[in-house]
């Protein structure tokens, strides 16, 4: 990974993880907002529940970087999956 993007990744989580509670975790509403405002509204309502659910190892009910780092790496492959769908479907983009 490019040093850029990981830099960005951090920036990200810290944006949103310092917002309530534990400033190094990201609470569920915490993932919420991220998820919202990084994606846009369709995907974060089907992600947030899903994601927590998975991604939250330790079932602590937050998500710490470590969870995250994963987060993004699923969500890069589904939205990947998600633009290959697109392209098929429509062409054009
Ligand atoms: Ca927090
Ligand atoms: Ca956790």
């Amino acid at each position: 990974m490019q040093l850029g993007a990981m830099q960005m990744l951090i920036k990200t989580f810290h944006k949103y993880s310092g917002k309530e509670g534990d400033k190094y975790t990201l609470s569920r509403s915490e993932l919420k907002e991220l998820l919202l405002e990084e994606l846009g509204k369709t995907q974060a309502q089907t992600t947030v529940e899903k994601v927590m659910n998975d991604l939250d190892a330790n079932n602590d009910g937050e998500v710490d970087f470590t969870e995250f780092i994963i987060l993004m790496g699923a969500l890069t492959v589904a939205c990947n999956d998600f633009f290959l769908e697109q392209k098929r479907e429509g062409g054009r983009s």
